[in-house]
């Protein structure tokens, strides 16, 4: 395979809602191209896209694939994204690693909430747009409302280079206004006749030329003078337009293709290898140093790993970026991510899908894959002797979905949480957490089907059986009012004795304010003074805040670090429900020793009770969760998801409209989110997306608060 030049490289993402068509376009381009002999189709299972079973399973791509097609002397890398919501960490991915953003639509159903959340990732990332319409052989097709859709929800920057005739099961030409001739097809596709544009098109193509001129000019002042002066551009200066309006985002081209039916197909791939911009063209990356790295081939090599996947009969295959320089097979490099592990690169490959190419070489700008290296993850950087870069790992949008999880056999345990931290690997928004609070394994995702996915792999692939149970919710308690309580700790029978007696005096701390100097409790009035003061930073949050006011040397300092284990305790298994506890301040005013009883484990024990008896007399409260809940709804579903939200103790804090779509803000306390992202599923058809993040802990309604006392108390954790 040729060695392609920087300047002959673009790197593209196609994105689009879920069934907009874009693995049949890329297989349609590697029909065209001359990669594949015959064309699959997602009905057949049998695209070289969605290559994993999993996914001819589904009948749709869960896993971003990385594709490349040589056209007109050009490469170009296309990573085929999957359109769910669910399996963002795909897109955003793809998108921190490419130049150029393709966005299908299905003609059928114009612009829909993939089509909006994968536009403002793009925006997010300031990548440009190109906006692709596809299915325009279906019946319920109709290109002037999805372009009427279009410029209400992205506005005037949309601009047609194409429109398409006989729109409908008849459809087989399109009118091309850049080029300003006719695309025209025989019911197989592929090589189109082009032909001039018959006079009928001709009022409405050149007025659509004109604004594509007028658009493409507006990016560079020379070509604005040259517009003004004469009123036309030349094929090459609408181009230059084109593409610095593309980089800028001030121009989103709309094309029309037929991927079912490999039409506009290799007009859309010059375009591509023509038009968008190459990798120098774009802002350059930057390194955790905060030093841009130009995509230089004669810099030193650096490769960012972006992916890495398990796959069928060859193991992990690692995808990368050249970030710098060049690479070549057998090159030697280190891991700057890794504790600067040494990776022996043996092979190196161009990319299609599960069909892997042997190249020599690489260059900056390109995407590749290898193999069998030791020690490397995703987000790694990989550097050849004397480089010093370091890319950031990716971000990923929060979780908004989790599950308990657990091997059904439970010997498997451990393998199942070795699968775990591959997938995690594999799609770095599957997170696992061993939580030690909630005494489970957490994973979370970014929706029902996202896990359920996990599930199917895990089990099929691994053949680990595994369960999902509902994830406790992790509560917080904290006490509203100050109280008193001793407690003597006592044990003199048999063996060494042991006794310990505290008195201490609880109250809710707070940041920056005093403690004051006496307490009234029953009409009984403490002095106290703060002879030592520790404060401790909870690891979940809060305070804790251990006052030594012992006088007369009721219990000697020694015996204090053993109070305070004792206090730690309960504050990380709450008296009330079990839960940690936060923000406590706790005043050991006196107490007992006994010269030979008196150790470390009676003054724990007897902080610990004394401190969960004052607790409890302390209007102890139980804090839960709360998020912050972003929805974009279709504002014909907006009642039915403000119903559903109302029922989850939502508090709505704003509302917009925005081109069709209601933009809802809310805060909903965790426990009410449990199943949120089936149920707005299937309240909006699909149609709406979500996201949330953790805001705060507010105090519980009674009534739950009630329940997990009652809960807790049955479960009769020790009482010592
Ligand atoms: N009639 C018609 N059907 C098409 C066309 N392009 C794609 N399809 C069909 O649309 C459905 C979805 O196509 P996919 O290529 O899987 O869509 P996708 O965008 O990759 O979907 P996700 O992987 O879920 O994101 C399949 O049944 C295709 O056969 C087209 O141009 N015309
Ligand atoms: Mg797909």
């Amino acid at each position: 395979m040729k060695v392609y030049q920087s300047n002959e490289i673009k790197n593209i993402s196609l994105l689009g809602n879920s069934g907009s068509g874009k693995t049949t376009l890329v297989e349609a381009m590697l029909y065209e191209s001359g990669v594949l002999k015959r064309r699959g189709t997602v009905e057949a299972g049998n695209t070289a896209s969605d290559y994993f079973p999993v996914e001819q399973e589904y009948g749709y791509s869960v896993f971003s694939t990385v594709m490349h097609v040589e056209w007109l002397n050009k490469k170009l890398n296309i990573i085929d994204c999957p359109g769910s919501d669910d399996f963002v960490g795909g897109v955003i991915t793809s998108l921190n690693v490419t130049d150029q953003a393709l966005i299908l639509l299905n003609t059928q159903y114009g612009v829909e909430v993939g089509t909006q959340n994968h536009f403002r990732y793009a925006e997010q990332l300031r990548k440009p747009v190109i906006f692709v319409a596809n299915q325009l052989d279906t019946e319920k097709s109709d290109y002037d409302k999805l372009v009427e859709q279009l410029r209400d929800n992205f506005g005037p920057k949309v601009t047609l280079v194409q429109y398409p005739l006989n729109v409908g099961p008849d459809f087989n030409a399109v009118i091309d206004v850049l080029l300003m001739k006719m695309y025209r097809w025989k019911p197989e596709g592929g090589q189109p006749e082009i032909l001039p544009i018959p006079e009928s098109e001709m009022a409405k193509a050149k007025e659509l030329h004109g604004m594509l001129v007028e658009a493409a000019a507006e990016n560079d002042e020379s070509l604005m003078e040259k517009f003004f002066d004469q009123g036309a551009l030349t094929e090459d200066e609408l181009r230059t337009g084109i593409r610095k309006g593309l980089i800028t985002r001030d121009i989103f081209p709309v094309f029309c293709v037929c991927a079912g039916r490999s039409m506009g197909v290799r007009r859309l791939m010059e375009f591509l290898g023509n038009v968008v911009p190459f990798v120098d063209d774009m802002p350059k990356p930057v390194t955790t140093e905060g030093v841009e790295i130009a995509p230089d081939i004669n810099g030193p090599t650096s490769l960012f790993v972006f992916k890495t996947s398990v796959e069928p009969h060859i193991g992990e295959v690692y995808y990368f970026k050249v970030m710098s320089g060049k690479v070549h097979e057998g090159d030697d490099l280190t891991n700057v991510s890794r504790n600067e592990g040494k990776e022996r690169l043996s092979q190196i490959f161009c990319v299609a899908g599960q069909t892997r190419t042997k190249v020599e070489e690489l260059v900056a700008g390109d995407i590749g894959a290898t193999v069998k290296l030791k020690d490397t993850r995703t987000g790694n950087t990989l550097n050849a002797k004397d480089c010093t870069y370091q890319f950031p790992s990716i971000k990923y949008p929060e979780p908004k979905y989790r599950r308990a999880i657990k091997a059904v056999n439970e010997g498997e345990d451990e393998k199942l949480n070795a699968v775990l931290t591959r997938m995690h690997e594999e799609d770095p928004t599957w997170i696992v957490e061993q939580s030690k609070e909630l005494r489970q394994t957490i994973l979370y995702g970014q929706g029902e089907f996202h896990l359920r996915t996990l599930k199917w792999r895990v089990e099929n692939n691994d053949k680990v059986q595994i369960e999902f149970l509902e994830p406790r919710i992790p509560y917080r308690e904290t006490i509203t009012r100050a109280a008193r309580a001793d407690y003597r700790h006592k044990k003199q029978s048999g063996g060494a004795g042991q006794f310990g007696e505290v008195h201490l005096i609880v109250e809710p701390y707070v940041e920056g304010e005093p403690m004051p100097e006496t307490y009234k409790f029953n009409g009984q009035e403490f002095k106290v003074n703060a002879r030592d003061v520790q404060e401790v930073n909870l690891e979940w949050g809060g305070k804790l805040v251990m006052v030594n006011s012992i006088v007369g040397g009721a219990i000697d300092a020694r015996f204090m670090p053993a109070i305070m284990k004792g206090l730690m305790d309960r504050m990380e298994q709450g008296p009330l429900t079990g839960s940690y506890a936060r923000d406590v301040r706790v005043i050991v005013y006196d107490g007992k020793m006994h010269p030979v009883d008196s150790n470390e484990i009676s003054f724990r024990l007897a902080g610990r009770n004394a401190f969960a008896d004052a607790f409890k007399q302390a209007n102890p409260k139980v804090l839960e969760p709360v998020y912050d809940l972003d929805v974009m709804v279709p504002s014909d579903r907006m009642g039915d998801v403000m119903g559903d939200l109302q029922g989850r103790r939502a508090i709505i804090m704003g509302m917009s409209s925005e081109h069709g779509f209601e933009h809802l803000t809310a805060k909903v306390p965790l426990k009410e989110l449990s199943n949120y992202s089936t149920a707005l599923s299937s309240l909006s058809g699909g149609r709406a997306s979500f996201s949330m993040k953790f805001a705060s802990y507010e105090l519980c309604p009674s009534d739950v608060q009630t329940a997990l006392i009652k809960e807790f108390e049955a479960q009769d954790v020790d009482k010592e």
